[in-house]
C-alpha cells in the first residue's frame, strides 16, 4: 500500500462543500488532489489556491476550480506534505521549492493538515537540508551569513543552473544535521538580510498531522 496515498486520501475526507482549499506541492499532496478531483467530478463544490504553478496546473487538469493567489484573503483548509516532522510537530518544508507560498497558505488557513508517510517522522529536525529562499542579487552576502549560522550551504540546482522559485528567487539548501530549537533558528535566519523565507514551519501553524504506514494504518495527531 502507498503510505503517502493513504494519508492524503484521509485528509481529503475533511474537505466539505463550499470550502476554499489550499493545495500544497509534492508527491504526497498529489494524491489528495487526485482524490479531490474525483470528489469534484461527483459534485463537491470547492475552490482552490495552490502553493505552486505546478500544483495549480494539476488541479486545473482535474477540473478543480482554481483561484489566483493574490486574490485570496483566507483559506478554510490547507493540505500539504512535509520533508521532516519532529516530535513537537515542527516541520521542515520546501523540498519542492515552494516554501514561501506554502508558508503564506499555512499561516492564513483556519486549518493546516500535514500529510506524510512514516519516513518523515524524526525526533529532531535537520538531517534534511533546510530550504531557505533568498534573493539572487545578494547571493554571496546571504550565503556567507547562512554559513555563520552553522549550516553547510548549497544553492539548489536544476538542469545545470541555479533553481529559480516561482517567485523569482534562489533556494539555499542548508544542512544543519540537528535543529534542536527550530523556533530560535527560524528567528535567527530571518535576521539575515537577503533571506526571504525559511522552510521551518512552527507547530503553531499546524492543526493536524496525518501519517500513513506501509501496513495501511493511519495515525492522526491533533496539534491545535
Ligand atoms: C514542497 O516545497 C515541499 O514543502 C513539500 O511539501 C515537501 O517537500 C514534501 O514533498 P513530498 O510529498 O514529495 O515528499
Amino acid at each position: 500500500m502507498d503510505s503517502k496515498k493513504i494519508a492524503a486520501e484521509k485528509a481529503a475526507t475533511y474537505v466539505q462543500d463550499g470550502m476554499l482549499v489550499g493545495l500544497g506541492t509534492g508527491s504526497t499532496v498529489f494524491f489528495a488532489t487526485q482524490k479531490l478531483g474525483e470528489m469534484v467530478k461527483q459534485g463537491l463544490k470547492i475552490r482552490t489556491v495552490s502553493s505552486s504553478i505546478q500544483s495549480e496546473k494539476i488541479a486545473a487538469e482535474l477540473n478543480i476550480p482554481t483561484l489566483q493567489f493574490a486574490k485570496i484573503r483566507g483559506i478554510d483548509i490547507y493540505i500539504d506534505g512535509a520533508d521532516e516532522i519532529d516530535k513537537n510537530h515542527y516541520l521542515i518544508k520546501g523540498g519542492g521549492g515552494a516554501l514561501l507560498r506554502e508558508k503564506i497558505l499555512a499561516f492564513n488557513s483556519k486549518r493546516f493538515i500535514v500529510i506524510a508517510d512514516e519516513s518523515k517522522m524524526v525526533d529532531t529536525l535537520g538531517k534534511f537540508p533546510l530550504p531557505v529562499e533568498i534573493v539572487d542579487f545578494a547571493l554571496e552576502f546571504t550565503v556567507a551569513n547562512l554559513r555563520k549560522s552553522g549550516a553547510e550551504v548549497k544553492i539548489r540546482q536544476k538542469n545545470g543552473s541555479n533553481y529559480i522559485s516561482d517567485n523569482g528567487n534562489l533556494v539555499a539548501d542548508c544542512l544543519f544535521n540537528s535543529i534542536p530549537d527550530p523556533k530560535s533558528l527560524n528567528e535567527e535566519l530571518h535576521k539575515i538580510p537577503g533571506v526571504v523565507e525559511t522552510g521551518i514551519f512552527l507547530n503553531s501553524m499546524v492543526s493536524q498531522v496525518v501519517i500513513g504506514y506501509k501496513d495501511g494504518k493511519i495515525k492522526e495527531m491533533t496539534v491545535r
